[in-house]
C-alpha cells in the first residue's frame, strides 16, 4: 500500500506533536529526536512493517527493535496510531505503573520488542533476531522468512558495540536486516560534529553493508532506500536518514526552533509546546490526540495486512500438513522443547575439570537440543564450547545450517546477540568466553535480567587458579558481582539472574540441567580451567546427591558436625580435603556445596538450617571477594576469600602463597574452633548488654 505523501506527512506530524506533548505532560522526557525520526517510523509502519493487528506476538512478524529508547515517545505514539496504546497510555507516559515507561521496556504485546536506553544495544538485538530468524528458516523453510528492522541514532553509531553488530551483519551478508540511522547531527550535550568526523557510509560498506544516504524527511527517497533493501540479497542494508533534530518546532513566538541541542532531553516548556503543537495541527489545549484521518488511514493498512498475515498463515498451515513432524519441531522450538536430553546418562571422565564436564553435556546438548545456538568470543577450544561447534558447524555467509555463531573477540557484541536471539523466540542462544572478560559483557547481563531473556552465558578459568597467565586473566570480584544479580529482583518479582557455580560434574550436569529448565531469565555458569576433584558419593550416589544442586546449597558429607566448611566450585575439593584432615583428627565435619547462594537463600529456613544449623560455625571458602558467601557463615564463622588481585605463577603456587592448600585451610580451621569459646562468650555479653537495654 502506497499513502499519499500529504496523509504520511500529517500522521507524521501528528506524532511530533505527541513527542512534543508527551513530555511536556509528564515533565519529563526527549522531544527533540522522535521529530526527527517521525516521517521515517512512520512511513516504515505505514507501508512496510508486517505485523498481525489481532496478534501481536504473531512468531513471523516483522520485528521492529529501537536503539535510542529515550525516542519512546516516537514508539508510543506509533504505535498508538495502529492502536496498540490508549490515548490514556500516552496521557500516562513515564508515570508509575503507565504502559508507556521513560525508556520502552519489552512490552511484545503492545509491540514493543526489546529493552532500549543504553544506546547501542538495541540495534545488536536485532543483528540477533536477523541471525535467528537465518537459523530458522534454514530448518523449517524460506516460509517464515520476515525482516528485522532497526532504528539507531548518532549516540548508538558512536558506541563501540555497534563495531562489533556493524562487522558481524556484514561478514554474515544478513540481507533480512535493515537499519534506519537517524542522523540529526545533534547528540545529548553538543553537536555530533565535536566528537565525529569518520564516513559513517564508507565504514558500513567496508564491513559489507549496502547503504543508501537519504532525506530522512523526504518519503520518495526512503521509499526507494527501503524498496531496495526489501529484495536486497547483497547483505544487511544502512539507510542514513538525514533529519533534523525538533523538526516543525516553534519557539512561543512562533518562530522556527529546529536542530537545537536542548531540544534533545528535556521538554520544551508550555507555551513552546503549545506553539509546536498548534503548528503542527494539533489542539494546544488538548493536544494527546490522533487525526481521524491518520487513525483511518492506519486501518486501511491493518485490512490490508490482515490480507496478507492470512497468506502468510496460510502457508504455513499448509507446511504443517505436508510435514507434521517437522511443524510439530517448530513449534516446540518457541516452547523451549520439552526435548529428551538423557542427562542421567551422560559419562563424564574421573576429575574432570568443570569445563571439561561442560564440553560432556555440550556434545549431548548439540544432539538433542535443535534450537540451540552456541557462540564464543574466539576461545571455542579454551572454553570448551568447540564440543557443541564440532557437533554442528559454524555459521557461514548464506549458511545457517550449522549451529555456532564464531562471534570473534567481541564479548559485549556476543552478549548482546544472544539477548536478540532470545528476545526473537525459537532459539535458544549460549555463549562463553573465558571469565575475567566476563566484565566485557556486564552492561547486557544487566538488560537481560531486566528483559527476562533466556539467554545461557557460561564462563571457563574460574580464579586465580588459572595461573601463569597472571592477574589480567585471573577473576576475583567477578563472581561477587554476578551474585548481586542473583540478589536483585526483575520485573515480574523473580530472581533476576542463576548464578551457578558447580564443583564437580555431577554438579556440572545439573547447573546445566538447571539452566536449561530456566525459562524466566538468564543463567549463568562458572566453571574452572584446571582439573577439579570429584566429590565422593555419601549413602546416596555422588549423581543423586548433586541433585540437590536445584536449592542452591546441600549438604555433601558429614551427619552431626560441630564445623561445616562451605565451598563452591573449585573450592568444593579443596573443603573436601580439609574435612578429610579434621575428621582424622576427630572434628565431626560437614562439607556443604552452595552453587547458587540466590537461590539457596530462597529455600525456607527449615531446610537452610539443615545444611547450616544453628551453633555450628561455619568456614566458608572462596577464590572470590569474601562478601561471596558474607551472611553464610552466620554468628560464629568467617569466610575466606581472596580481596586482592591474583598474580603470575602456577597455580599450585598461588594456592600456597594465598592460603588455599588444604593444610593451611586445616589450620585456619583448627583456629576457628580454638577461637569458639571466646567468640560464644562475646555475643553472650552481647545478648546480655541488648537485654539490659531493652528490658
Ligand atoms: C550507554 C549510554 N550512554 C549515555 C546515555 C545518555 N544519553 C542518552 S541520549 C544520548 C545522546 C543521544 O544522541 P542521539 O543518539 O543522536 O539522539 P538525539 O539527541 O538525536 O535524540 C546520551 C549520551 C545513554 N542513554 N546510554
Ligand atoms: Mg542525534
Amino acid at each position: 500500500m502506497r499513502f499519499e505523501d500529504s496523509l504520511l506527512r500529517k500522521g507524521a506530524d501528528n506524532i511530533r506533536w505527541l513527542s512534543a506533548a508527551m513530555p511536556q505532560v509528564a515533565n519529563s522526557g526527549h522531544p527533540g529526536g522522535p521529530m526527527g525520526g517521525a516521517d521515517f517510523i512512520h512511513l516504515l509502519y505505514s507501508e512496510y512493517l508486517v505485523y498481525d493487528p489481532q496478534d501481536p506476538q504473531w512468531t513471523e512478524r516483522d520485528r521492529f527493535f529501537l536503539d535510542p529508547g529515550h525516542m519512546s515517545p516516537m514508539l508510543y505514539a506509533t504505535l498508538a496510531t495502529m492502536g496498540h496504546y490508549s490515548l490514556e497510555d500516552l496521557k500516562q507516559f513515564r508515570r508509575w505503573g503507565s504502559h508507556t515507561p521513560g525508556h520502552p521496556e519489552h512490552d511484545p504485546a503492545h509491540g514493543v520488542e526489546n529493552t532500549s536506553g543504553p544506546l547501542g544495544q538495541g540495534h545488536v538485538f536485532g543483528v540477533g533476531a536477523a541471525i535467528a530468524e537465518r537459523f530458522l528458516a534454514a530448518r523449517f523453510g524460506e516460509w517464515l522468512s520476515h525482516k528485522t528492522w532497526v532504528y539507531i541514532s548518532d549516540g548508538g553509531i558512536q558506541e563501540e558495540i555497534s563495531q562489533g553488530a556493524g562487522r558481524i551483519a556484514g561478514h554474515l551478508g544478513l540481507s533480512n536486516l535493515v537499519m534506519f540511522y537517524d542522523a540529526n547531527d545533534v547528540q545529548l550535550s553538543h553537536k555530533v560534529s565535536a566528537t565525529t568526523s569518520e564516513d559513517t557510509a564508507a565504514k558500513y560498506r567496508a564491513w559489507g553493508w549496502v547503504v543508501h544516504e537519504v532525506d530522512g524527511h523526504d518519503y520518495a527517497q526512503m521509499r526507494a532506500a527501503l524498496d531496495k533493501a526489501s529484495v536486497e540479497t547483497a547483505g544487511p542494508t544502512l539507510v542514513i536518514g538525514k533529519t533534523v533534530m525538533g523538526k516543525g518546532a516553534r519557539k512561543a513566538d512562533g518562530s522556527v526552533w529546529e536542530g537545537d541541542v536542548k531540544q534533545h532531553g528535556a521538554p520544551f516548556g508550555e507555551a513552546n509546546t503549545k506553539a509546536t503543537v498548534a503548528a503542527l495541527g494539533g489542539d494546544p489545549e488538548n493536544p494527546i490526540q490522533i487525526l481521524p484521518e491518520v487513525l483511518e488511514g492506519q486501518k486501511r493498512r491493518q485490512a490490508e495486512l490482515a490480507q496478507i498475515v492470512a497468506r502468510r498463515r496460510q502457508a504455513r498451515s499448509e507446511w504443517a500438513k505436508a510435514d507434521p513432524g517437522k511443524a510439530d519441531s517448530y513449534a516446540k522450538f518457541f516452547a523451549h522443547g520439552p526435548w529428551n536430553v538423557g542427562w542421567d546418562d551422560i559419562a563424564f571422565g574421573e576429575n574432570l575439570a568443570s569445563r571439561n564436564a561442560s564440553a560432556k553435556v555440550l556434545e549431548r546438548l548439540a544432539e538433542r537440543v535443535p534450537n540451540m545456538v552456541c557462540m564464543s568470543a574466539d576461545l571455542a577450544d579454551s572454553d570448551k564450547s568447540e564440543a557443541f561447534l564440532k557437533k554442528t558447524g559454524a555459521f557461514a555467509r548464506g549458511d545457517f545450517s550449522g549451529a555456532f555463531l564464531q562471534v570473534g573477540v567481541a564479548e559485549l557484541t556476543m552478549a548482546a546477540i544472544a539477548v536478540g536471539m532470545s528476545l526473537h523466540g525459537g532459539v535458544f542462544p549460549v555463549c562463553s568466553t573465558f571469565f575475567s572478560f566476563s566484565d566485557y559483557m556486564k552492561p547486557v547481563l544487566r538488560m537481560a535480567a531486566l528483559q527476562e531473556t533466556r539467554v545461557v552465558f557460561f564462563w571457563t578459568h574460574d580464579s586465580f587458579r588459572v595461573g601463569e597467565d597472571g592477574p589480567t586473566h585471573q577473576p576475583i570480584e567477578q563472581e561477587a558481582q554476578l551474585r548481586l544479580l542473583e540478589q536483585m529482583k526483575n520485573l515480574s518479582g523473580r530472581r533476576s539472574m542463576l548464578v551457578l557455580r558447580p564443583g564437580d560434574s555431577a554438579e556440572v550436569r545439573e547447573a546445566w540441567r538447571l539452566s536449561l529448565e530456566n525459562v524466566h531469565g538468564p543463567s549463568a555458569m562458572i566453571f574452572s580451567r584446571q582439573d577439579l576433584l570429584d566429590l565422593p558419593a555419601g549413602p546416596a550416589s555422588r549423581a543423586d546427591n548433586a541433585k540437590s544442586t536445584a536449592r542452591g546449597g546441600y549438604v555433601v558429607s558429614g551427619e552431626a558436625p560441630r564445623l561445616v566448611l562451605l565451598a563452591n566450585g573449585s573450592e568444593l575439593g579443596l573443603a573436601h580435603q580439609v574435612s578429610e584432615i579434621l575428621r582424622a583428627e576427630g572434628v565431626a565435619t560437614r562439607v556443604a556445596s552452595v552453587p547458587s547462594v540466590g537461590l539457596f537463600l530462597e529455600q525456607d529456613e527449615s531446610y537452610r538450617r539443615s545444611v547450616l544449623p544453628t551453633g555450628v560455625p561455619v568456614l566458608a571458602l572462596t577464590a572470590g571477594l569474601p562478601c561471596v558467601f558474607q551472611g553464610l557463615e552466620g554468628p560464629l564463622g568467617e569466610v575466606f576469600g581472596l580481596p586482592r588481585f591474583g598474580a603470575s605463577a602456577n597455580f599450585k603456587v598461588l594456592d600456597e602463597k594465598f592460603g588455599f592448600t588444604a593444610v593451611q585451610v586445616a589450620e585456619r580451621a583448627r583456629a576457628l574452633l580454638k577461637r569458639l569459646p571466646a567468640r560464644i562468650q562475646e555475643l553472650r555479653d552481647l545478648a546480655e548488654a541488648a537485654r539490659a537495654l531493652q528490658g
